[in-house]
């Protein structure tokens, strides 16, 4: 049964179960669905509604427009990966309401670094992971924008990255860790692949760019990183005599991400299908791994069920870094049940690449016959998360303010009571703020930044 009101404009809503909120774009009208689960219609308005309520919520407890980031006091590259979702969601929804705060955190995380002044700026930074996931995001805005500036840096983060590659040892490979050029791990060489190939994709008559990215690619095929299950472990340990094997440090879910990325860049790039073959390999381990999915849920089995030390790589700001060494490698039998809470920040972000990535896949792969096979598990997982990891809430702004300054956060989950009136004008604006844990499946305990960007990567996944 569905209830529907149309609303001269977008209106607040009060986000107590069973009632999801929609906003038509294109009219301004807003409309409030009542649905037996709070549950989401995929691919219209509804996930719409919950990527823009997930993006305001971001901004409202965590963006600090002083410092152009989002939790500053947390490592810089998930804003950089924060400011992809916000950009994919613009493009996506053929919107422009974050244009601003996107433009002025570029100009100002451009600049040179204070704690990296070596890489005289421009994202580049002292991992080059770093400098990886700000560089996509200059992509991601030079196809929103068609402005030439954001493609024009990212072209100056590929020079910069592809200058920590070395032969020796491994046969190949960008170092992670600019400082040390210790580790030669998946991540850093994952996001090398996807920006090598989609510069070329966005260059005309470029043969550099497609050149690199099928070195790196037939270099990482081989590198012994991915794993007899065809998952990918963090990185490869080097011998005294240079040659390596997989370092059987933890399957994280991005790693298992921005390579799909990556070849469906080469895809595009080529038309050559062995690319799409090797993504979906790698995907449909990925699905099928009871540990990695649970209950249908995208998990990341790695932080609950290892102790957590470390510090085989020692960029403060790469995921990695922080691993735990545990070593228990993929299996067939489930373990036991993963405790996400454990995840440290770098961690809890993960999953939304993957989903971000999963889509990027699922746009140009064929299984069976049938096209966009994935696009049922992440509408399921966007459904477990709306329906199981939120924190329903709302901001209260107030009517005669034109910032969120003055707002106060509340949550009415389960109550179906609500407190504000609701009236018309005047009375203040409720906007949705709906905030998420780390846990797709549940339960909300409370957010950060890395937990909420995603699930802001996952619900853009969706649309
Ligand atoms: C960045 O800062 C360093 C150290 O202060 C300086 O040497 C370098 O010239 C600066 N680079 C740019 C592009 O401003
Ligand atoms: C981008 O870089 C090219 C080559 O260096 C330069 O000619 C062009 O002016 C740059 N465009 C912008 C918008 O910065
Ligand atoms: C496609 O790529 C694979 C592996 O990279 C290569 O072996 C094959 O020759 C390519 N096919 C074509 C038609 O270029
Ligand atoms: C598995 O997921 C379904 C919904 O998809 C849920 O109803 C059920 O409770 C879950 N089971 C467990 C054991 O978590
Ligand atoms: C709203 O207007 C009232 C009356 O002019 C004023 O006292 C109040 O400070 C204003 N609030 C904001 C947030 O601007
Ligand atoms: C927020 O709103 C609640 C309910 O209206 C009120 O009791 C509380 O004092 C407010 N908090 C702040 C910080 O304004
Ligand atoms: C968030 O929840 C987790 C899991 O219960 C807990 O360990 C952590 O201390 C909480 N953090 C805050 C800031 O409340
Ligand atoms: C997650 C959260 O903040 N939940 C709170 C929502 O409001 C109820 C009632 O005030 C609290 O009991 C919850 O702790």
């Amino acid at each position: 049964m569905r209830l529907r009101l149309l609303l001269a404009r977008v209106w607040p809503l009060w986000s107590i179960k069973g009632l999801a909120y929609s906003e038509d774009a294109q009219h301004g009208d807003a409309e409030l669905d009542s649905t037996e689960m709070g549950l989401l219609r995929p691919r219209d308005s509804d996930v719409r509604a919950a990527a823009k309520a997930t993006i305001d919520a971001m901004n409202d407890k965590f963006y600090d427009s002083s410092k152009a980031s989002w939790s500053p006091s947390e490592p810089w590259w998930l804003s950089g990966v924060a400011l992809s979702s916000v950009i994919e969601y613009m493009r996506k929804t053929g919107t422009n309401d974050y244009v601003d705060q996107v433009k002025h955190i570029i100009q100002t995380q451009r600049g040179n670094l204070s704690w990296w002044p070596q890489g005289n700026g421009d994202f580049r930074a002292d991992s080059t992971d770093d400098t990886g996931w700000w560089a996509l995001a200059m992509v991601a805005m030079y196809d929103l924008t068609q402005d030439q500036t954001y493609l024009n840096i990212s072209i100056e983060d590929e020079a910069y990255i592809y200058s920590y590659w070395t032969d020796k040892p491994c046969g190949g490979g960008i170092y992670v860790d600019i400082k040390k050029k210790t580790y030669k791990n998946a991540i850093a060489n994952e996001l090398y692949i996807k920006l090598a190939a989609s510069l070329h994709n966005r260059i005309n008559g470029d043969t550099e760019y497609l050149a690199k990215a099928e070195k790196a690619w037939s270099w990482f095929k081989g590198s012994g990183m991915i794993n007899g299950d065809n998952l990918i472990n963090d990185g490869l340990i080097s011998s005294s005599s240079g040659a390596c094997s997989n370092n059987k440090l933890p399957i994280w879910t991005y790693n298992q991400g921005v390579i799909l990325g990556g070849l469906v860049e080469l895809f595009i790039a080529t038309q050559n299908t062995s690319y799409l073959d090797a993504a979906s390999t790698i995907a449909g381990a990925v699905l099928s791994s009871p540990l990695l999915v649970q209950n249908g849920t995208l998990t990341e089995y790695s932080c609950g069920t290892s102790s957590a030390s470390s510090s085989s790589s020692s960029s403060s700001a790469s995921s990695s870094s922080s691993s735990s060494s545990s070593s228990s490698s993929s299996s067939s039998s489930a373990g036991p049940k993963t405790d996400e809470s454990l995840c440290n920040t770098d961690q809890q972000i993960f999953k939304g690449i993957f989903a971000a990535n999963l889509a990027a896949l699922d746009a140009y792969a064929v299984a069976g016959g049938n096209s966009r096979p994935y696009a049922s598990f992440l509408a399921q997982n966007a459904q477990t998360a709306y329906a199981l990891d939120r924190r329903a809430g709302f901001v209260v702004v107030a009517a005669n303010s034109t910032s969120t300054s003055s707002t106060n956060t509340t949550n009415s989950t389960g109550t179906g009571t609500g407190t504000g009136t609701g009236t018309g004008t005047g009375a203040g604006q409720r906007l949705a703020a709906d905030l998420y844990d780390v846990g797709w499946a549940g339960p909300f305990r409370n957010a950060t930044l890395a937990k909420q960007a995603s699930v802001l990567g996952l619900l853009v996944a969706t649309l």
